[in-house]
């Protein structure tokens, strides 16, 4: 049986992504979470700061679109990137990680710094606590930390700043919509793919684990179905954060 490692933090959505990859193939993994302020205890051997960090039977990779094909070409059964449609995957993937993910940081680059932004920023501290103890004067700045990392900062050359955080919210939204097609998954296709499983825990996340009242993504029927579609395919906490911080189901929101 392989020895399956999945290394990061889940406050992250490139480590989500690669954990629902994980939870839909139903391979056997273990989560090591990694301490964001002592990544060299656990991902040392990567020489490298970067999350999430897949291992499978020794050998580590990055990046969480390559985890896909890496994924497939061991354990082929439910493919992520499937042959027959590398073309419109590697098409909509592009949106999803040069857009729709790099959105997920943009309060952390432009947004206000209210009392909103400081709250979620705590309830974020709190999730990466629950796993790997943070001192309390950390987490207390974790609000100015995620402002000034610089990963974060590097993010803002690839998004247009001119365009208000709540019309590029819902613009991708609309996006989204369009790449689900007529569905039933993301691309129009039959079966769920990388490009689900990309997206997906990104729009759960916050809802479960407290950053947010409503599921916004909710508010527009076509991703509602989606996310009840996708869910049929995941656990019912398919982020890697520690179950004790989740605050509610989706199905509350889904129903
Ligand atoms: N393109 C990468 C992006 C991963 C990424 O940006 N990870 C962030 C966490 S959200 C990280 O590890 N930042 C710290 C660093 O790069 O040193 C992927 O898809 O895996």
């Amino acid at each position: 049986m392989a020895n399956v490692k999945l290394y990061g933090y889940a406050t992250s959505p490139y480590v989500r992504k690669t954990g629902c990859f994980l939870y839909y193939k139903g391979i056997d993994f273990t989560h090591i979470p990694v301490n964001p302020l002592k990544v060299k205890a656990t991902i040392g051997h990567t020489n490298g700061t970067q999350v999430p960090v897949l291992e499978i039977n020794g050998k580590w990779r990055r990046e969480s679109s390559d985890h896909a094909q890496w994924l497939d070409e061991l354990f082929p059964e439910k493919p992520l990137y499937p042959e027959a449609h590398r073309q419109k995957i590697d098409h909509i993937d592009r949106w999803i990680s040069n857009q729709y993910l790099i959105s997920l940081f943009r309060p952390a680059i432009d947004g206000s710094l209210n009392l909103e932004f400081v709250r979620r920023a705590w309830r974020l501290a709190a999730i990466v606590n629950a796993d790997t103890p943070l001192p309390l004067p950390v987490r207390l700045i974790w609000p100015v930390g995620l402002r000034r990392a610089r990963f974060i900062q590097d993010m803002s050359r690839h998004i247009d700043l001119t365009e208000s955080i709540d019309d590029m919210r819902a613009r991708l939204f609309l996006e989204l919509i369009e790449h689900i097609d007529d569905g039933p998954f993301l691309g129009g296709l039959e079966q769920p793919t990388m490009l689900d499983f990309a997206v997906f825990p990104q729009l759960i996340f916050s809802y479960l684990f407290g950053l947010e009242e409503q599921l916004s993504a909710a508010a527009y029927p076509p991703l509602k179905d989606w996310l009840k579609r996708v869910s049929e395919h995941l656990p019912n906490n398919p982020t890697l954060a520690a179950d004790k911080m989740q605050v509610r189901a989706l199905s509350d929101a889904l129903s």
